[in-house]
């Protein structure tokens, strides 16, 4: 393989349940510059987590479309990491910082992709090939054994079955598919195989075929429509009464891509006395020779659920072990039990104490 085999290549695909929408990081390790193509707004702080866990910095966020079922991410990705957002300029979107023309170029460090006008499922819809052509990332034109629907949006059944033939049909066989969807949770195909196996778009049907078997799917429209729509023609940027409420303001707190609450010790130090500090080693440990956070009161993992009501409601919780391990089991078990604001102490006692900050009892 070539200096751009696709194993030069940082790749992660992401699914939010909701739409059953594919979300795509790809990153040049070298750079570690980033992007992802078609963000959920509901997944932003997932895919976040995810950005800065690997130490990648998101340069843009890209749309193969207007969806009609989720609304993007993209601004409150630029919102969070000042990712820019790109889309094409056939979407007829506001408020973008880049309309991508097709056959332009999107770098991303030593590589880059190519956008290839796809319309059909929308009037403006893109296909993004990377550099090597080695993978499409195909929108809702092609679907892994399906397609995007074409009964709205400008839809146009004959304009779909010819941006497939042409755009995506020529790449080679071996070009992996990545769609932005799939509702049975397949992942990826191969234009190879959706060229023998595409009920629709296999490459013994023709043009009358598609557009009859288009005309008579009988889906009921998306779910999320009627709100969908509007927020991605402003690129996902959302109405005044909507705060970023999602995220507690009780302290600074870090998400994880584990899904925890984390947060640093640092401020943990200097406002103990705002929240209840729930230390769940066993009493042995607890004693022994690393010591506990002054005020911390001692409730061991294995008998949280039965004790947490024991616990103020009203009260923000930290949650703290010997390493962070079991703390983050405890935020789960406390969030099931009700509680709200509850975090994980990162690192646990030993990151405390690698800190030097102040412990009652344990050694020096
Ligand atoms: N039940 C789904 C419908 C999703 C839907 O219609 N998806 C579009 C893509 S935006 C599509 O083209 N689906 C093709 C298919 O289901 O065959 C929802 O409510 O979100
Ligand atoms: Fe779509």
């Amino acid at each position: 393989m070539g200096p751009y085999c696709r194993g030069m290549v940082i790749f992660r695909q992401l699914f939010d349940p909701q739409s059953s929408t594919y979300t795509y990081l790809l990153a040049d390790p070298a750079t570690r510059q980033a992007v992802l193509i078609d963000p959920v707004f509901e997944q932003a702080r997932r895919d976040v987590a995810l950005v800065e866990e690997l130490g990648l910095k998101l340069l843009w966020t890209l749309e193969t479309h207007v969806h009609a079922d989720h609304v993007t991410g993209a601004w409150l990705l630029r919102e969070r990491l000042g990712s820019r957002i790109f889309i094409g300029a056939a979407s007829g979107a506001e408020g973008a910082d880049r309309y991508i023309k097709p056959g332009e170029r999107v770098e991303l460090g030593k590589r880059h992709l190519e956008a290839r006008a796809t319309p059909g499922h929308t009037g403006g819809c893109l296909t993004y090939v990377l550099d090597d052509r080695s993978m499409a990332f195909t929108g809702d034109a092609v679907l892994i054994r399906g397609c995007g629907r074409t009964d709205f949006q400008q839809g146009n059944a004959r304009m779909l079955f010819r941006s497939v033939r042409e755009q995506i049909y020529s790449l080679p066989d071996d070009c992996l598919i990545y769609p932005a969807h799939d509702y049975r949770g397949l992942t990826s195909s191969s234009v190879g195989e959706e060229k023998r196996y595409n009920p629709r778009l296999g490459e013994a049907v023709g043009e009358g075929d598609f557009v009859g078997y288009m005309e008579n799917l009988g889906l009921a429209h998306p779910k999320q429509m009627d709100a969908a729509v509007p927020a991605n023609l402003t690129c996902g940027r959302p109405g005044e009464a909507h705060a970023l409420a999602d995220q507690p303001d009780w302290a600074p707190l870090t998400y994880t891509f584990a899904g925890i609450w984390e947060l640093n010790p640092n401020w943990l130090e200097e406002n103990a006395r705002a929240v209840q500090i729930i230390d769940v080693r066993e009493a042995d440990e607890f004693n022994g020779p690393l010591g506990h956070i002054e005020g911390a009161r001692l409730v061991p993992l294995g008998a949280l659920a039965a004790r947490a009501k024991e616990l103020d409601a009203e009260v923000p919780i930290v949650t703290v072990c010997r390493s962070g391990a079991r703390s983050a089991q405890a935020t789960v078990l406390l969030k099931k039990a009700g509680f709200g604001n509850v975090a994980n102490l990162a690192g646990g006692m030993l990151r405390w104490r690698a800190q030097r900050f102040p412990v009652e009892g344990g050694t020096e």
